[in-house]
């Protein structure tokens, strides 16, 4: 493992009471383990992620990365582009995670924002990132948001969404659910790790139904909806208007 991956251990000793998830300087410190070993098929939906955001891109054309945390999917994006004028614009709200990306920055096709996503202005993007970010926004602000990017994306642009996704049905529910947890105790999370991470993710990842995503992007106006991923409780979507 290299440096640049130091292994997630934030919930492995027992506390008395988990706060609520935070992108805290701590979190960020270790978020590559923690997300490649939290999210099931990870690696090769952001790999594909940026193949399906490089295949849609204009010359010249402009992706948003929303949520962009450490710039992941903005990468694999600019790894199948040999435009030199593409732009793409990573943002996020978390301080440490805009400056740690900052830091590491190594394409001058790429620029991050300190910013809430909610505040964003995506005129005239061709591509518009959601990975893993959607379930961390109130939900009574999710069709707000999704109607200013169709409103303002460009007319055949293309919104790439991955989410954690719920079922209505109790039972297919608790085995997806309980399949996740087996996911990341195979990846070397403890019991007490999986218990207070879900403890302290409660209040602040508020996940949907496919069935909710669905009503929701076609009220915000979009049209064409594609699950093009699904491992364990975690889908991908191709969005168009
Ligand atoms: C990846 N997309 O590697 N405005 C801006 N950023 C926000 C907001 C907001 N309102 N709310 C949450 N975030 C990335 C992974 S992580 C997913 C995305 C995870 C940011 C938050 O700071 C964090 O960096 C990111 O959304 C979610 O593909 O950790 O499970």
């Amino acid at each position: 493992m290299s440096s640049d991956k130091r292994t997630d251990n934030i919930y492995a000793k027992a506390r008395q009471a988990v706060a609520d998830f935070s992108f805290s300087d701590d979190v960020v410190a270790v978020f590559p383990d923690m997300i490649a070993r939290s999210v099931p098929g990870y690696d090769n939906v952001i790999a594909t992620t940026g193949l399906l955001a490089a295949e849609h891109l204009p010359i010249g054309g402009k992706v948003l990365d929303l949520g962009c945390s450490l710039g992941a999917t903005s990468y694999a994006t600019l790894a199948y582009l040999t435009d030199p004028t593409a732009q793409v614009i990573g943002v996020d709200n978390s301080e440490p995670m805009i400056r740690e990306a900052k830091r590491k920055q190594r394409d001058p096709r790429l620029s991050f924002v300190h910013g809430d996503i909610l505040e964003q202005d995506v005129s005239g993007a061709n591509v518009v990132l959601l990975n893993y970010v959607l379930q961390f926004i109130d939900p009574e602000t999710r069709l707000t948001l999704l109607t200013n990017i169709r409103q303002q994306m460009a007319p055949d642009g293309m919104l790439l969404l991955s989410e954690k996704i719920c079922y209505s049905n109790p039972s297919h529910q608790a085995q997806m659910e309980q399949a996740h947890w087996a996911f990341k105790r195979a990846n070397g999370y403890s019991e007490l790790e999986v218990s207070q991470k879900r403890s302290a993710l409660e209040n602040v990842m508020i996940v949907d139904t496919e069935a909710e995503h669905r009503r929701r992007l076609a009220a915000a106006g979009f049209t064409q909806i594609t699950r093009w991923f699904q491992c364990l409780n975690w889908a991908s979507f191709i969005i168009q208007p």
